[in-house]
């Protein structure tokens, strides 16, 4: 299945609620009473767009279509076409030999792990010889650690790891050696027990401070990998991480196990930063660059 597909079937249920029951407030009109204005608003903050952004989208909607009294859905589309253009950035990987250091942080289920191994087999399929590393800076769970080092078999990456309950930025002191030597991409998986949250943000301080004293600059990309499910609560988490590690970018998993992929949309418009990927699906097919016009496109074909 094409990418555009698998999106589409993979936003099936916001579609389900949020775009047709906006489809059905909005079609065949050009102008909106202040009953429908109403309307709309409750149904994009139902599909969690957030409460700001809904009300500035159906004000700039009304105001549309009193000035051109154009096609209500039509206008919908293209606003959300122009205030989301410019969301997406592709992967940073660097051309001058050293090392590209991707950080991934997350909180336990979001899909950290999974996603290191769906962007790595991509980057893989791109180009055979790309020496790429993985670091298991998850020590915390022996399964963690397993985890990681199944998908580093099944894509031919190499693992660096050290015993459970090591000091996650040994293994990534360990691994920077390696990466040093084999040049490439290295990708250090992170742990995300929220219940230690404190402790966890140090962990990731320190790890980008291992990384700043051998390689005299920050991580290449520290990426937040968020769980669409989560909802609003998931734009909280974010901050706390963006606080701690000054994040460059976010990933959004699960978009297919919710039915509210509005939030997406709140995440960009509070977070203001670059969307890299999305996930749809457990495969790695699944999983591909984020685009705001085909996101939009596939929420409302
Ligand atoms: N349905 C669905 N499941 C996903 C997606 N991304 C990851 N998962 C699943 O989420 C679960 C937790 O993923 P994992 O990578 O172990 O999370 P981690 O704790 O952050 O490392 C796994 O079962 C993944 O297959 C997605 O886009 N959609
Ligand atoms: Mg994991």
């Amino acid at each position: 299945m094409a990418w555009f597909d698998r999106l589409k079937s993979g936003l099936k249920r916001t579609r389900a609620s949020l775009s047709e029951s906006v489809s059905s407030v909005l079609l065949g009109r050009s102008s909106l009473d202040a009953a429908q204005i109403e309307e709309l608003e409750e149904l994009l903050i139902a599909g969690d767009v957030g409460g700001r952004l809904a009300a500035d989208l159906v004000a700039e909607l009304a105001e549309t279509c009193r000035r051109e009294k154009t096609d209500a859905l039509a206008a919908l589309r293209q606003i959300l076409l122009v205030r989301f253009a410019g969301s997406e950035r592709a992967l940073a990987l660097r051309t001058d030999g050293s090392p590209t250091v991707i950080l991934v942080a997350g909180v336990n289920g979001a899909g950290k792990t999974t996603t290191i191994a769906k962007v790595a087999a991509h980057l893989r399929e791109e180009n055979p010889r790309l020496p790429i590393t993985f670091a298991a800076a998850d020590t915390f769970r022996a399964a963690a650690v397993e985890q990681l080092a199944v998908w580093a078999d099944r894509i031919g990456a190499d693992l660096v790891r050290q015993q459970p309950g090591a000091d996650p930025a040994a293994v990534v002191f360990d691994a920077l050696d390696h990466a040093a030597r084999t040049g490439g991409v290295l990708f250090v998986d992170t742990a995300g027990r929220l219940h230690t949250k404190h402790n966890l943000m140090e962990e990731l301080k320190k790890i980008e401070r291992t990384v700043a004293k051998k390689l005299g600059r920050e991580p290449d990309e520290r990426l937040l990998v968020i769980d669409a499910t989560t909802g609003q609560n998931g734009i909280a988490q974010a901050e706390r991480f963006h606080d701690a590690i000054g994040l460059t970018g976010l990933i959004l998993t699960k978009l297919d196990s919710t039915a509210k992929g509005g939030v997406v949309l709140a995440i960009r418009e509070t977070l203001k930063l670059p969307i890299l990927f999305v996930g749809v699906g457990e495969t790695a097919d699944d999983l591909h660059a984020f685009s705001a016009s085909e996101f939009v496109d596939a929420m409302f074909p």
